[in-house]
């Protein structure tokens, strides 16, 4: 299935579709950067307004420094912080140099740290929480840590740009059934046609000021939001945490054409009665979890803002898309995006996909890498359905994974950290629906003795990122199991909860 058509302008035939999997993100980058330098590019609190020539110069500051520290192409570079433009400029600047990014999830703790830096081994770490230093240094002691600003010597100039399409760009750190988070390797032609695609279904212009509250260390927030602004020639305002009246006011302040957001946020917009206020974009994208479709019309009644629904992961950049023109569809993410191909396989059927946005493969994981594909297709892990005019909506998910918030948590992980509490003999952890956090995650355990929940909570949020603790703790007497001794997680809910 591809239907590309239903999101191209009425003048632009399939045939014509350019994704420009032949250039690198950083090349188009200092293309428009060279073309505009007076025209702003990002914005962040602090600093206010950064032009394009401010940006070029300060991406090839901190590339000599990362330079002069010895990172050379094809190395890695570890990069965790609140959205800045500071984080912004060590980050294009890795990549002109063809380094890889590392984008790291800030709330990690010590064991999720050290887990991503003796898998990927970055030779620098670019972070903003003092404690991760001693976390990084615990497990390498070789690798340099700095803080956003990049504060090292600059060392002499240095050739930048020389990088092609299939130079990887990116290690997204993201789990599966084994819970321990893999690397995906994402190359400068994966994330550029999948920002070329938006920018043709989403009618993306360079007049286009996105409000940006997502995190820069995840897909949504980086490779949609960041790195398309940045493509486009367009404007991005960086916010570094979300908070309804910051996003509302950002909106007002900027002339605001754009925001990108997880349902969560769209769940706390609609609760402001400022929402209405959100009726002066001309796009709102919702992505990274389902859009409840009862949520997707509440923001109609209130803003007038029909939300564009659209679907990605990690390993694929975005995928399905909801049309600019046309019905956006409550409860489906819409038609594959331009260059993306669709199939949907076996019993229940899983949505596996292909084209120039699907990623290279699992860092160091050729075992995980032939279970990923089936044919050269790649398995979503998703389950989708068809509606009779071509429209896809995820119904389900073969893989164990809970969304809470827009982050991913992985039973496994979260049940592996909760058994080494000495109180507990086993546990068992789910995902149950939630209103505002559309899943949360909750943890089934046998125990010797009375716990509360915050014990396990602190427990657990000791070690894994705060969005993978409990918010909520049963004690049952048993783990129902089948005759094989497996847990039956559908059978959690019935057993009798002391
Ligand atoms: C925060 N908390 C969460 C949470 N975020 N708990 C569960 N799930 C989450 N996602 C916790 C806090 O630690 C705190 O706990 C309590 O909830 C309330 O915190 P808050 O201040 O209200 O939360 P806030 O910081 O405002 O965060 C909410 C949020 C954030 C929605 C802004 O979760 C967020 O930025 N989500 C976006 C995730 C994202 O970018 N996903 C893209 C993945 S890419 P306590 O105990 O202290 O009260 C991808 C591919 C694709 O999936 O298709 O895009
Ligand atoms: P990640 O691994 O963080 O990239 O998360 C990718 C997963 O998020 C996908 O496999 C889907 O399960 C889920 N996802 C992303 N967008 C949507 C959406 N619009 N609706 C439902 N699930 C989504």
């Amino acid at each position: 299935m591809s239907n590309w058509h239903r999101h191209l302008p009425e003048q632009l035939h399939p045939s014509e579709i350019e994704l420009g999997v032949g250039e690198t993100l950083p090349a188009v980058w200092v293309s428009n950067w060279q073309t505009h330098p007076e025209r702003n590019v990002i914005h962040d609190p602090a600093l206010g307004w950064i032009s394009a020539g401010d940006l070029l110069d300060r991406s090839e500051v901190i590339a000599r420094r990362l330079a002069n520290a010895g990172v050379e192409l094809g190395d890695r570079v570890l990069l965790s912080a609140a959205s800045s433009v500071e984080l912004v400029a060590a980050h294009t600047a890795a990549l002109r140099l063809g380094a890889v990014v590392m984008p790291t999830n800030g709330a990690y703790r010590a064991e999720e740290v050290t887990h991503v830096v003796s898998d990927a081994r970055p030779k620098v770490a670019i972070v903003d929480r003092p404690e991760w230093s001693e976390w990084i240094h615990s497990c390498d002691s070789t690798v340099l840590v700095t803080s956003p600003s990049v504060e090292m010597e600059e060392g002499p100039s240095v050739r930048l740009d020389q990088i092609g399409a299939g130079s990887s760009a990116l290690i997204g750190y993201t789990s599966g059934t084994t819970g321990r988070p893999k690397g995906a390797v994402l190359s400068h032609g994966n994330l550029l046609s999948s920002v070329r695609a938006l920018e043709i279904a989403w009618r993306w212009q360079p007049q286009d000021i996105l409000i940006l509250a997502l995190p820069l260390f995840h897909m949504h927030g980086l490779g949609v939001g960041l790195h398309g602004s940045l493509a486009i020639g367009a404007q991005a305002v960086l916010l570094p945490e979300f908070e309804v009246t910051d996003v509302l006011d950002s909106i007002k302040k900027h002339h605001a054409s754009m925001f990108f957001g997880v349902p969560t946020m769209y769940s706390r917009l609609v609760e402001s009665s400022r929402a209405g206020e959100l009726s002066q974009l001309r796009l709102c994208v919702s992505g990274s979890a389902p859009l409840a479709a009862a949520l997707h019309r509440r923001i109609q009644e209130v803003s007038g803002q029909r939300v564009l629904e659209r679907y990605g992961m990690t390993e694929t950049a975005m995928l399905v898309s909801n049309p600019y023109e046309g019905e956006r569809r409550p409860g489906s993410v819409g038609f594959p995006l331009p260059g993306v191909e669709v199939l949907l396989k076996g019993d229940p059927p899983e949505i596996l996909v292909k084209g120039p946005n699907v990623f290279q493969g699992y860092w160091e994981r050729p075992e995980a890498n032939s279970q990923a594909f089936d044919d050269g297709w790649f398995r979503t892990g998703d389950l989708g359905a068809l509606d009779p005019d071509g429209y896809l909506s995820i119904v389900g998910r073969a893989k164990e994974m809970i969304i809470s918030g827009g982050f991913n948590v992985y039973p496994r992980e979260v049940e592996d950290v909760i058994s080494q509490h000495e109180a507990i003999r086993e546990c068992a952890v789910v995902g149950e629906p939630d209103e505002e956090w559309g899943e949360t995650v909750v943890a089934f355990v046998v125990a010797d003795r009375e716990l509360s929940l915050d014990e396990i909570k602190n427990f657990v949020g000791e070690r894994l990122a705060h969005y993978k603790r409990p918010r909520r703790t049963y004690r049952i007497d048993s783990m129902p199991r089948n005759a094989l001794g497996k847990v039956q997680k559908h059978r959690l809910a019935e057993q009798s909860i002391s």
